[in-house]
């Protein structure tokens, strides 16, 4: 990961070079996690750079704001120009945008009251999140100590800020213990997701993944990836996950922003499959990269093209 390259940084409205894109100590959520944000992909397509499902992902920035009683002082048409023009600006031909709303400085206290509210984008290159060797020979994964907090206790399906910790609790005893990456159980004891992706399974030809009822967040990869497999005509099921299940699939995979479509090859060093990337997986991952890349007509309404009209002009 390189924030070197990065030059420009969007902050409420306007674009500042890296280095002044600072808040105070006292922002609130510093002290509290009280921020909502989105990860999105911007990939290198035949016609120049172009986001992968801007809308989507804005419209659930919004979505997720709203639950935290964030009022985003700006309108998702806004955003949405302000991350083409960041793109470009700094000359990525493809990028992982990080645009983030949080309360910042005004007083402390777990009630933001009058806090402002602020908001940023950021830009930078990211490399495959699990790894250009795990994306294509697949990962070693072990089911977490900590459960995923019930989204009767916040909502899963909200991407805040200080929801995160408990991701990042489950990724750090992971790596501790010589794993890629941590699938946690929910309340009820069944796969909910990995630390930062959804999961999938296939058995018997049949693709499975859960959904909002497991206390998981509703991911617009994998959103992708049950069109992209229904397309491909197989059958896709929403039901709970049990361990079970994962451990006797056939196949198993990933799926996020930054993780895209990365195959499981192992659970707690007990094999998937015969512990290779499994033919399905390696068929979807295919179509999804063709899709992101602008290969695939039938998909090409979830990319918005940077406009390249202006540095040609130059
Ligand atoms: N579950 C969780 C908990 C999650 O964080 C992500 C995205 C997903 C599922 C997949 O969602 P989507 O990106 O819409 O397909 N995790 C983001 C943050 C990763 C990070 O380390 O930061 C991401 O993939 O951008």
């Amino acid at each position: 990961m390189s924030f070197a390259e990065t030059k420009w940084v969007w902050l409420n409205g306007k674009f500042v070079p890296w280095s002044d894109a600072n808040f105070h100590v006292s922002a609130h959520g510093l002290h509290y996690g009280s921020g909502v944000f989105e990860g999105v992909r911007c990939y290198e397509t035949a016609d120049g750079p172009a986001v992968f499902r801007l809308d989507d992902h804005l419209q659930r920035l919004y979505a997720s704001a709203e639950v935290y009683g964030l009022e985003i002082p700006f309108t998702r048409e806004e955003l949405a120009e302000a991350t083409c023009e960041l793109i470009e600006r700094n000359h990525f031909s493809s990028c992982y945008v990080r645009p983030i709303c949080f309360y910042g400085s005004q007083s402390l206290g777990l009630h933001p009251r009058n806090c402002p509210i602020e908001v940023a984008i950021l830009a930078w290159p990211w490399a495959p999140y699990l790894g250009a060797e795990g994306l294509q020979n697949g990962v070693r994964v072990t089911v977490s100590p900590w459960k995923k907090f019930h989204s009767q206790m916040m909502p899963t399906t909200a991407k805040a800020c200080g929801q995160y910790l408990n991701s990042i609790l489950a990724v750090r005893d992971a790596v501790k213990r010589g794993f890629d990456e941590a699938l946690l159980l929910n309340a009820e004891g069944q796969v909910a997701e990995g630390s930062g992706e959804n999961l999938f399974i296939v058995s018997g030809g049949k693709i499975v993944t859960n959904d909002d009822r497991h206390s998981i967040l509703l991911g617009i990869t994998r959103d992708c990836v049950i069109r992209i497999a229904r397309d491909l005509g197989y059958l896709v099921e929403a039901r709970a996950i049990r361990l079970h299940d994962l451990l006797t699939a056939d196949e198993a995979f990933v799926t996020g922003t930054a993780a895209e479509v990365t195959p499981i090859r192992e659970v707690d060093n007990s094999r998937i499959g015969d512990g290779m990337p499994g033919a399905i997986t390696a068929q979807i991952q295919k179509l999804f990269f063709d899709a992101v890349a602008g290969r695939a007509l039938r998909y090409q309404h979830w990319l918005t093209p940077i406009g390249r009209a202006s540095e040609v002009a130059v």
